[in-house]
């Protein structure tokens, strides 16, 4: 018995240096070639093997030439071609081996070029490709000349959408070398495995896996395949070893085979235990030439329509956000570890589930979901509209090919998506060329020759469309009939004025569809976190409003068990070119800002969804606080807690307040805010652990007859705004009484926008990255008058022309009407300061054009205990003032 045990001891321990010696010889190797590359934006042709690259510029992969043209005042961003040229040194024997160019992801359009030989063309901005590139190169020097453009094309996807479509080669590019024979790297740049787990029981988990093998050689030869699954620890719990042939001159040669895992170990968001499967290529000599190898993650998954998903049999609500790619500055050109950095801040959300949108991301994206137990759905993008044409099907089924095929063995993946809004923007109604009718169905037969794509590669997983919020049209269209699961994405409370509206539209979804599983795939509002208001309104942009909007729809998703799951819109402020609003060129609703600086709503997500402690003092960033002050040594103002505890105890400047209920994860109060430096404590008791929070601000109370030094107002408002680059708190307006401040007469403009009217006007402001001061104003005001002491003052006067009469194009997504305003009339009006004029037949459109910021200083002194009256004397329409600020010298 012994000596059998030991012999067994004896041969595994063979086998093990046999495999340890043998894997150290497998050849295959991958790394980046991303750095020092020559560039240039042009048209001209530069694959030429001596093409001169004098004056080009030196870039590094990922890299995008749209990071600061996104993001500047001048419309528009650079849409064309770009070239990128660098040499590669081929010091290995091309004769025994292969060497393929891999890339992560482009946009959109490539094409490479080696020693001046067109290799071939990728078209899609979000997708890996390969291609093989062996025989294009010589030992030594080769150049590598490789064209991208992101040109809009009719017959790419995607037509549009609402985020900055950057273009360059930003993501890894790697060199692939391979022995002649190896476990394939073309098809559509996966990793030529595919691992189908199928009757998971407690018993055993049954794997399925089918291999793509190729051989460049001209001799059919015999090899060994073996697959061996590895537990999370490194032990070998199954494998297979399958003699095979691959024929000579061979792409993508199939070879299937089984085995299956015995007490298998599940994958779950709370243990995503991973197991590892390693396919190895052995020669008939038993020496391994190739080894690839990739997760595995056993799980079952099911939606249910009425009671929601459940992984394992086990219900799990998929509440969580989308993600878009880029980070501002960088555009979507990030490094490895800003991908890996966001993906652990949803997990640490408490999040269950990103949708990855709208388009396939980053490797390292769905890596991280697997690893951190996070369930996804990935889409292609397909957005607002399509073209009627095969070759834009055809690329539409290349994308959604290549999305399935290199996300096949990720866990995490539970949804594959394609299309989003795609009745948004319906041309049949802008273009009479285009039948309504014709539209439709060209649109259902792409969804059904997608969804047949998918489900002939994948049918384990779901299929999901997210539909506007126009559910009837796309049920007309027949679109809701064609995915496995339906996703919504509906804006009550921001895009639609009534916010309660969400539940019964969602109760309406369901009737409608009563066999679909349910997302809701986008819900959010704009926040811009420099904004704060005790008032919060729809478009003010404000945290508060921020807070209020996704403090109101949790419970309503929560208290739906038919809505499977929920993605809000979206995690990160994201680059969307042409946006405006109080952030131009940015889409703010994420619940981090581009810097990933977390806004409240992010520790509101955490306080429901998170298993660990929660405690959050809401708008703890507002460094720099103000409020008017009857007395200037107090100003009260409200404050709220999010937290998962069941009481808070607060300190205010070293005073105890007391204990606060907390209801639905928050404690509201009030706070008297001394003047000067406030340092307010919240503390918690989690799980017996105490747990504590401070905030600390610099308060300026606000009030002219006491320490007054200086105010900061915005008119027609009721917004605050930090600007923290000033260290100063603008305030709200308020009237004028005696021995006080404020305005005397006019009234706050109200904005025409999309879906009702705005506070604020939704232009963008020329000359400031401070659009929200000039974004309110008081059309019609007499006087600013302010009982200030004698003395010597700056005085600050902000304007900027919010109406126009020119006629812009409508854009979709953007607030902004871009129509000709009507109440434009030429105004002109006149400036006194204490009775003196100081500016006459002041016309801010003619002088400095409009939504330019525009601000005038003037030097007073107050004399004679007359205080400062700022009055404005109408010519021509009415008089304005946007902001002012008086400082005390
Ligand atoms: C949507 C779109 C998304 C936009 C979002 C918004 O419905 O799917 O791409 O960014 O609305 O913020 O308007
Ligand atoms: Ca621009």
């Amino acid at each position: 018995m012994n000596k059998v045990k030991n012999m067994r001891r004896l041969l595994s321990l063979l086998v093990l240096i046999f495999l340890c010696v043998s894997h150290s010889q497998a050849q295959r190797m991958k790394f980046t070639i991303n750095s020092n590359w020559s560039f240039s934006l042009q048209e001209e042709d530069a694959s030429s093997v001596n093409y001169n690259t004098k004056g080009w510029e030196k870039v590094s992969f990922p890299h995008t030439w749209n990071a600061k043209d996104s993001d500047d005042e001048i419309p528009g961003y650079f849409r064309g071609k770009g070239w990128y040229r660098n040499t590669i040194d081929i010091d290995r024997d091309l004769a025994k081996e292969q060497v393929y160019v891999f890339f992560e992801g482009a946009n959109q359009e490539t094409d490479i070029f080696i020693n001046g030989k067109y290799v071939g063309n990728h078209k899609g901005g979000y997708t890996a490709f390969s291609f093989d590139i062996t025989k294009f190169l010589n030992k030594g020097k080769n150049t590598i000349a490789i064209s991208v453009d992101n040109t809009l094309n009719n017959n790419i996807t995607p037509l549009g959408g609402d985020f900055t479509m950057f273009g360059g080669i930003y993501r890894d590019v790697y060199l692939l070398y391979t022995p002649k024979a190896h476990i394939s790297t073309t098809h559509y740049a996966s990793s030529g495995v595919y691992l189908d787990a199928y009757q998971i029981t407690d018993k055993e988990a049954k794997i399925k896996l089918r291999t793509y093998l190729s051989n460049a050689t001209d001799k059919s030869q015999r090899y060994y395949l073996k697959t061996q699954v590895q537990d999370a620890e490194g032990n070998i719990v199954a494998e297979k070893n399958n003699p095979i042939t691959i024929p000579e001159k061979s792409e993508n040669i199939l070879f299937q085979t089984d085995l299956s895992v015995k007490k298998p170990k599940l994958w779950n968001t709370d243990t995503p235990y991973l197991y590892r499967v390693f396919t190895y290529l052995y020669d008939s000599n038993n020496k391994v030439i190739d080894c690839v190898s990739n997760p595995l993650g056993l799980r079952t998954i099911k939606f249910d329509p009425d009671k929601g998903f459940f992984i394992n049999g086990q219900p799990c609500k998929l509440m969580g956000t989308s993600r878009h790619q880029d980070y501002v500055g960088w555009g979507n050109a990030l490094k490895d570890e800003m991908h890996i950095r966001d993906i652990k801040m949803i997990k640490d959300l408490g999040a269950k589930f990103i949708r990855i949108s709208h388009y396939p991301q980053d490797p390292f994206v769905i890596e991280q979901c697997n690893n951190l137990g996070i369930l996804s759905s990935i889409e292609i993008p397909i957005i607002n509209n399509i073209t009627m044409s095969e070759e834009y099907t055809k690329n539409c089924i290349d994308q959604v090919t290549e999305m399935v095929y290199q996300s096949y063995n990720s866990p995490s993946v539970v949804v594959w998506a394609y299309m989003n809004e795609i009745l948004l923007n319906q041309v049949y109604k802008k273009n009479k060329k285009i039948e309504k009718n014709k539209y439709l169905k060209e649109l259902y037969n792409l969804a059904y020759s997608i969804e047949q794509k998918i489900r002939s590669i994948d049918d384990s997983r779901y299929t999901m469309i997210a539909c506007h919020n126009a559910p009837a049209l796309y049920k007309e269209a027949g679109l809701t009939d064609i995915p496995k699961i339906l996703g919504f994405n509906i804006y009550y409370g921001w895009y639609g004025s009534n916010i309660h509206d969400i539940k019964s539209v969602l109760d309406e979804i369901k009737r409608m569809f009563p066999d679909k599983p349910l997302i809701l795939t986008e819900y959010g509002a704009g926040v811009d976190s420099r904004i704060h208001s005790f008032e919060p309104e729809r478009y003010d942009f404000s945290n508060e409003y921020g807070s209020y909007f996704h403090e109101y729809y949790i419970p309503v998703l929560q208290e739906r068990d038919f809505v499977s799951g929920s993605a809000v819109w979206n995690f990160n402020d994201f680059s969307s070119e042409r946006r405006k609003e109080a952030t131009p060129h940015v889409n703010n609703k994420g619940l981090v800002g581009t810097d990933r600086e977390c806004k409240d709503t992010y520790y509101l997500y955490k306080a429901y969804l998170s298993d660990s402690p929660v405690l959050h003092i809401c708008g703890d960033f507002w460094e720099c606080r103000a409020g008017a002050s009857i007395d200037g040594e107090t100003s009260t103002q409200p404050l709220k807690i999010y937290t998962n505890a069941e009481k808070v105890k607060i300190t205010a400047n070293g005073k105890d307040l007391g204990e606060y209920d907390v209801k639905d994860r928050k404690a509201e109060l009030t706070i008297p805010f001394i003047n000067g430096i406030n340092r307010i404590e919240a503390q918690i008791v989690y799980d017996g652990e105490v747990i504590k929070e401070q905030y600390i601000c610099d308060f300026r109370c606000i009030n002219v007859k006491h320490n007054f030094t200086e105010m900061s107002i915005m008119l027609g408002s009721k917004r605050y705004f930090e600007d923290k680059t000033g260290n100063i708190c603008w305030i709200p307006e308020k009237e004028y009484t005696e021995g006080s401040w404020g305005y005397v007469g006019g009234r706050p403009i109200v904005n025409k926008v999309p879906f009702g009217t705005s506070s604020a006007s939704t232009k963008e402001i020329f000359g400031t990255d401070q659009d929200p001061i000039f974004q309110t104003q008081r059309e019609g005001i007499e006087q600013f008058k302010a009982d200030i002491p004698n003395g010597k003052y700056s005085v600050y006067l902000y304007f900027s022309e919010l109406l126009s009469k020119e006629n812009n194009e409508k854009l979709l997504y953007n607030l902004d009407p871009n129509q000709t305003d009507k109440r434009y009339s030429n105004r002109v009006f006149s400036i006194y300061i204490n009775g003196q004029c100081v500016r006459k037949d002041f016309n801010i459109a003619e002088e400095y054009g409009i939504n330019r910021a525009v601000i005038i200083k003037y030097e007073i002194d107050v004399f004679d205990n007359k205080g400062l009256t700022v009055s404005f004397e109408e010519k021509e329409s009415t008089p304005v003032l946007n902001a002012i600020r008086i400082v005390r010298n």
